[in-house]
């Protein structure tokens, strides 16, 4: 068996029988799918995920590509191409597609629950296979032509690369300086150079189209600061032929170095130069419209929701290798008999230490899941277009919300539980024998790239709340009243929904603290200062109060399925969904009171503190 270790029953559970996905199948869009073949799809993928997918998983890790600096060219290793060519070849870039790109006809739930088993196996699979879903927004945005050179992305299986940052712009996207030109052919010429760009060279595909943000300019266009002065190209690697997709000469766009990284290694990360080797860097305006931090945020959007979902991926299979390590680890008495000398050792899961830091685990790798699954339930509505516009404007808005937990939440939790997850293992933990240290390498870059924590958090605050006026927020917030207000558990959830409650209350505090230092900033401009001082608490709180609430739902099901009577393999998964919603309630979400307290103390010494004093 290879690292990676999947949990197929637990996205089953939240697919069929939390989120009854299976209502929306065999409809509309959905038509040719049903609850079968979304199973048999996962079970397809899981085979594959634990098999030969792992495969170059670790060695990829050792021998990371080789950038040759002459050629601005880069090799992968063997074992991962070969990797790439299985998925590619078992047709999985189809997942994300819709029917009329050659999608699978399955909805957004299934799409990501399957996407989790490629990312936990081996992320960079995933996202070198970038190019079938770009396609889409060129057939979404793009002229007629361009639309067709979508198809032809898809039909010749091309890469493609979403290229934002510079060494002055990362989080401030509207610092980048990169121009295109007009040309009198209607083209234009970028020139610049761009950093950070994953998948920018490799060896896999014959082409790869980059997306590129650049600033426009040329007679008639109105120079704009920010990032609403900046378009979005079309720069492909090689030019083609418009019609077939026939390779023509190199274009100018190369990649001028490939990063040496602390994890994820097999995924390159480049430079990226245009128009600076001899050979303009053409590039095409999408949709022949400037409207391009717009347009690139449908590609951001999908992208943050990848990033979340490849750290809770990765912090399960984290969890459950550290769980079957500790299942066999024998080492010292119980707790009961420690000044005992002769009495029998036991594995160290009868430590309560050792309890308490794998239910933790548990508890948010199966929240965390919950939590990215009930987002993409929304996604699922907006896929159909089931309901009317109002209930679909709600859709898109909840989605709008819970992207930054899942992304934000996901990865921070992630990183801190992976740590965890090693600590199970004691020293052997630190060996590259396990995958572990792998995980925690690969894994700390989903906080930093599709914006920072500290950028998700102010996206939630203030985009997806203070500017949406509450209405997510107020729909999701009514969702767990309404549960907490409910029979729930038929009287044995009643602890844990008053632990929830306190915990709804005491963001609902954090929340309205801040608004309140917002409001004042009318008065004093520095109180906005405790507002940004905060931002990450509120949205890591949120997180937890919706990773307690989607336990205690699971747990609400769960006891009514151990009611009915469970088939005796059922009965430990139900149990253990009972038990981690418990522990979470009465361990993790109390904190919550304190935090409150921390967010309405807010004072701004800190801000004023000279920088010499740090
Ligand atoms: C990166 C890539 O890091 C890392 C991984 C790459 C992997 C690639 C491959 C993945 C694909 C996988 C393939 C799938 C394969 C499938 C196979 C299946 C088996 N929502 O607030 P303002 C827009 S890339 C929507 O004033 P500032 C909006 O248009 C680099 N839109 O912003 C807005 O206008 P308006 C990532 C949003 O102060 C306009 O922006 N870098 C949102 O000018 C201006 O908004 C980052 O993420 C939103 N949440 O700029 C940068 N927010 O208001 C992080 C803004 O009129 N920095 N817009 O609607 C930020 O996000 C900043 O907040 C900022 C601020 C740049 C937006
Ligand atoms: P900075 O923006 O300089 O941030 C430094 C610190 O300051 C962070 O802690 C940040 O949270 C904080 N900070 C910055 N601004 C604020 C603020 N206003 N308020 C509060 N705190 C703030 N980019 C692409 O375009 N395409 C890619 O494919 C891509 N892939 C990547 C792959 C890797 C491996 C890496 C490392 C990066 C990649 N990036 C890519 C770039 C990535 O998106 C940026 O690194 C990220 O957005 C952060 O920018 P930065 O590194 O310049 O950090």
């Amino acid at each position: 068996m290879g690292h990676y270790k999947s949990n197929v029953r637990d996205l089953e559970f939240n697919l069929f029988e939390m989120l009854n996905v299976q209502d929306r199948l065999g409809k509309g869009v959905l038509e040719e799918s049903d609850e079968d073949t979304a199973r048999g799809a996962l079970a397809e993928l899981n085979n594959l995920a634990v098999g030969p997918l792992a495969e170059s998983f670790a060695d990829a890790d050792r021998n990371p590509p080789v950038y040759d600096p002459k050629t601005f060219s880069v090799t992968l290793p063997e074992s991962f191409k070969k990797n790439y060519q299985q998925l590619w070849d078992g047709e999985w870039w189809r997942l994300g597609l819709p029917n009329h790109l050659g999608g699978l006809g399955l909805p957004p739930t299934v799409q990501w629950a399957a996407a989790e088993l490629i990312l936990g196996a081996n992320p960079a699979l995933f996202m070198y296979l970038a190019g079938p879903n770009f396609a889409m927004i060129l057939d979404r945005n793009g002229t007629e032509e361009q639309k067709r050179w979508g198809r032809i992305m898809i039909d010749r299986a091309w890469g493609a690369t979403m290229v934002l940052t510079e060494p002055d712009a990362g989080s401030d996207v509207g610092a980048g300086r990169t121009k295109a030109i007009l040309q009198e052919d209607g083209s234009w010429h970028l020139e610049g150079v761009k950093r950070f760009i994953t998948s920018a060279e490799q060896d896999m595909t014959e082409n790869i189209m980059h997306l590129v943000l650049a600033r426009p300019e040329g007679p008639g266009i109105e120079p704009k600061p920010g990032t609403k002065g900046l378009s979005l190209f079309l720069v492909p690697k090689f030019h083609f032929d418009s019609e077939t997709g026939e390779l023509g000469e190199r274009n100018g766009a190369f990649v001028t170095n490939v990063e040496h990284k602390m994890g994820i290694k097999v995924s390159t990360t480049c430079e990226l130069t245009f128009g600076q080797h001899g050979i303009p860097a053409k590039g095409w305006l999408l949709g022949d419209v400037h409207d391009g931090i717009a347009q690139m945020f449908q590609v951001i959007e999908y992208a943050r929701m990848m990033v979340g979902t490849k750290a809770i991926a990765t912090l399960s299979t984290g969890y459950l290798n550290a769980l079957e390590f500790a299942k066999e680890r024998v080492q010292g008495p119980d707790l009961t008999r420690m000044t005992d000398k002769t009495a029998p050792k036991v594995t160290i899961t009868y430590h309560p230490d050792v309890r308490r830091s794998l239910m933790l685990q548990k508890a948010y790798a199966e929240g965390l899941r919950a939590v990215y699954l009930y987002t993409a339930s929304f996604q699922d509505q907006v896929w159909t277009q089931e309901g009317d516009e109002k209930s679909l404007d709600l859709a898109e808005r909840v989605n709008d919300l819970l992207l930054p937990i899942v992304k934000g939440v996901g990865s921070e939790r992630a990183t801190e539980q992976l740590v965890q997850s090693l600590q199970t293992l004691g020293g052997s933990g630190f060996l590259q024998d396990y995958p572990i240290e792998q995980y925690i390498r690969d894994a700390k870059i989903d906080s930093l790239y599709e914006g920072t924590t500290a950028i998700q958090s102010m996206d939630f605050f203030f985009r997806k709340i203070v500017r949406d006026k509450g209405q997510a927020l107020g729909y999701v917030a009514g969702e767990i009243t309404r549960f907490i207000e409910s029979e729930a558990g038929n009287g044995r959830l009643k602890a844990e929904r008053a632990l929830l409650k306190q915990a709804l209350e005491d963001t609902q505090g954090m929340l309205g603290a801040m608004i309140g230092f917002l409001t004042s900033a009318q008065e004093d401009p520095k109180n906005v200062y405790k507002v940004g001082q905060h931002t990450v608490r509120l949205l890591m709180s949120a997180g937890d109060l919706l990773v307690g609430w989607q336990l205690l739902r699971q747990a609400e099901v769960a006891l009514a399925k151990l009611d009915a009577g469970a088939s005796a393999r059922d009965v430990p998964f139900y149990q253990g969904k009972i038990a981690v919603a418990s522990f979470f309630a009465k361990t993790v979400l109390p904190e919550l009171t304190a935090r409150r307290a921390i967010v309405e103390a807010a004072d701004n010494d800190l801000m004023e503190l000279d920088e010499s004093a740090f």
